[in-house]
């Protein structure tokens, strides 16, 4: 059965680069934040291979920038989010989960700091606009908050240095991990972060110019012929492999940043003015229903349709990802289990097939 076609209506908002990533062969697309990101190019299992033995362009404007702007940019921020934020350096980024007042998740943006007054949110697939302009309301703060015209280009794989800096110059090469440069390109200037949705390294182009953008893309693909460059997007294998997490998918609004490996970046016991903290220390107190684990299983390359997990003939928990695994050769899954079934090594079922749990992230040494 084909899957039926997606309409690009004003409300699907399309980006500067949808003509061309529809001529470089997207395949498939999904909506996120009421935006298309293209899901599929070569077939998964293809990009895959691709995406880890060359360079590839992404467009990944879905990763809308939520902009604070004004003299308590800073504060919002830091309201929104349990990681700390008091020593941010001028030129870094933050991987930071928002959590409510009751300790669940509401997206799990980077951060960027634009400057001290000006702060960015690079968004995962909720409407993060509004709640900050709630909370900036009912806090009566000096902030103004908007979706800014900014269309993220991200350069992932082995050779995205080498690429990036035939376009942008070599200064690409000294930009840190989650640390940026500002770069001149046709008379912009642009935020330059190593950064992006997968672990082959890379970066990501906060693009603010619709035809400079284009211009841009059309040069990475002209100067990066000899080095294999081609589409891309985001891949379900790799990111499962990484350990990256789905906003939508692996969490929702009913999940707590304790419960899914996000406990690194919640500084629960420091002296911060974040409106998630008195919950996430009551959630600490009094443990949490269920974790987030991963799944192995060796039976075969179909996705599983059910999303039950079962133990010992009972429904216990919740599939929330999962992709067959091409190179490793087995299927693997992201999973809610009760506590008490977490331990690696634990047998569940799903549609009458064993699968094993994993701690989160995957090893695959053995
Ligand atoms: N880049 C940008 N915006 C984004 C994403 C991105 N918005 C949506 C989505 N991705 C947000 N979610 C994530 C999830 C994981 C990471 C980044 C954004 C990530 N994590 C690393 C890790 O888990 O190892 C590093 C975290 C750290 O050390 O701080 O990169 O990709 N612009």
């Amino acid at each position: 059965m084909q899957p039926p076609r997606l309409v690009f209506s004003r409300r699907v908002r399309t980006t500067p680069f949808t003509s061309r990533i529809q001529a470089g062969g997207m395949q498939m697309a999904t909506v996120y934040n009421h935006m298309v990101l293209p899901s599929n190019f070569r077939g998964l299992a293809e990009d895959y291979d691709h995406l880890c033995e060359h360079v590839q362009v992404w467009d990944v404007s879905v990763e809308r920038q939520v902009a604070l702007k004004g003299p308590d940019a800073a504060k919002l921020v830091q309201l929104m989010t349990p990681r700390n934020l008091s020593k941010a350096k001028a030129d870094q980024c933050f991987y930071v989960p928002l959590v409510d007042e009751f300790g669940m998740m509401i997206n799990d943006p980077i951060a960027i700091n634009v400057a001290p007054d000006h702060w960015w949110l690079s968004i995962a697939d909720s409407d993060v606009m509004l709640w900050a302009k709630g909370i900036a309301y009912a806090k009566g703060l000096n902030v103004e908050i908007s979706e800014a015209q900014i269309w993220p280009v991200a350069i992932q794989g082995p050779k995205a240095e080498e690429l990036l800096s035939r376009v942008l110059g070599d200064e690409v090469r000294d930009i840190r991990f989650f640390r940026y440069k500002r770069m001149a390109y046709q008379g912009r200037e642009w935020i330059v972060a190593r950064s992006g949705w997968s672990k082959q390294g890379g970066f990501e182009v906060y693009v603010d110019d619709a035809a400079a953008g284009q211009a841009f893309w059309d040069e990475l693909f002209a100067k990066g012929e000899d080095l294999n460059v081609g589409h891309g997007c985001p891949n379900q294998v790799e990111r499962m492999e990484s350990c990256l997490l789905s906003f939508g998918s692996d969490m929702d609004y009913h999940t707590s940043p304790l419960q899914i490996g996000l406990d690194k970046y919640c500084h629960i016991d420091e002296d911060i003015d974040s409106i998630s903290l008195p919950a996430l220390r009551q959630q600490r107190e009094e443990g949490l229903p269920w974790m987030l684990v991963g799944l192995r299983c060796d039976s075969g390359a179909q996705n599983f349709a059910s999303t039950d997990v079962s133990h010992e003939g009972e429904v216990v928990g919740e599939l929330r990802s999962q992709v067959w695994h091409h190179k490793f050769n087995c299927w693997l899954g992201f999973a809610s289990l009760p506590t008490a079934l977490c331990q690696p090594g634990t047998k569940v079922e799903i549609e009458g097939a064993i699968c094993e749990v994993h701690a989160l992230p995957f090893s695959f040494d053995g």
